[in-house]
């Protein structure tokens, strides 16, 4: 099915079969008290707020048969896959490997690395775990996506302007036309989410579009979608 959607900076068209929703690192380590965002000094509160609209966009990508990628953020175990600078990162204590109430923090497997219960996946959807901010780095992502002829992104998660802007500036470089959605995307600061959107669609859109999720999913029901064919 051809869509196309009134996005900024301008109408966004893509085929749903070559189309895939990116829900990014929706995990407890970011978005609960106690994990690796806290840890980093972060009011995770501020991220509260995406997480209905996510699970929204989600049942739409499931409605529509796209293809649906979750990201997450964790490292090996024996943190084989975490460079030595990113260890620095967070107080003494409470740094990636060490352990916290919801296990050890960012690491794989533990109970602050896995999904929030309302976001998490169903089977015959992709889970990417990924070692850095961007998807595409260290990652299987570029193959995959092509693998199945999908040229389009939609894109969501936390947080806005580290992990979803990284991921969605290397899939611009990629060749991929790449749609975020407001509402179900945050960051622990509010005035970097702002700013992040609007550079995203600065200059005609110089790494891609952005829109509201009513834009895309209509507001309740699918029936304000464009059809083009
Ligand atoms: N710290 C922060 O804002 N984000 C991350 O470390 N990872 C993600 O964005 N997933």
């Amino acid at each position: 099915m051809e869509l196309g959607i009134d996005a900024q900076p301008g109408p966004f068209s893509f085929e749903t079969t070559r189309a895939a929703l990116v829900m990014i690192d929706m995990q407890r380590d970011f978005l609960l008290p106690s994990g690796f965002g806290e840890a980093l000094g972060n009011d995770v509160s501020q991220l509260s707020g995406c997480i209905a609209p996510a699970r929204r966009l989600l049942d739409w990508a499931r409605s529509v048969r796209m293809s649906i990628v979750h990201t997450k953020e964790a490292h090996a175990p024996d943190l084989s896959d975490c460079p030595p600078a990113k260890l620095q990162r967070g107080a003494p204590g409470k740094r990636i490997g060490d352990p916290g109430p919801m296990g050890r923090i960012l690491i794989d497997g533990e109970p602050g690395s896995d999904f929030l219960p309302e976001l998490a996946p169903l089977a015959g959807e992709r889970v990417l775990r990924k070692p850095g901010k961007g998807a595409f780095y260290a990652t299987d992502l570029d193959d995959w996506l092509q693998k199945r002829s999908i040229t389009s992104l939609i894109l969501a998660g936390v947080t806005t302007e580290v992990c979803v802007q990284t991921t969605m500036r290397e899939a611009n470089d990629r060749g991929y036309n790449c749609l975020l959605i407001e509402e179900a995307t945050a960051s622990y600061f509010p005035h970097f989410k702002r700013a992040t959107l609007e550079m995203v669609r600065a200059q005609g859109g110089i790494v891609g579009w952005t829109a509201r999720l009513g834009q895309l999913i209509g507001e309740g029901d699918a029936s304000s979608l464009k059809a083009n064919t």
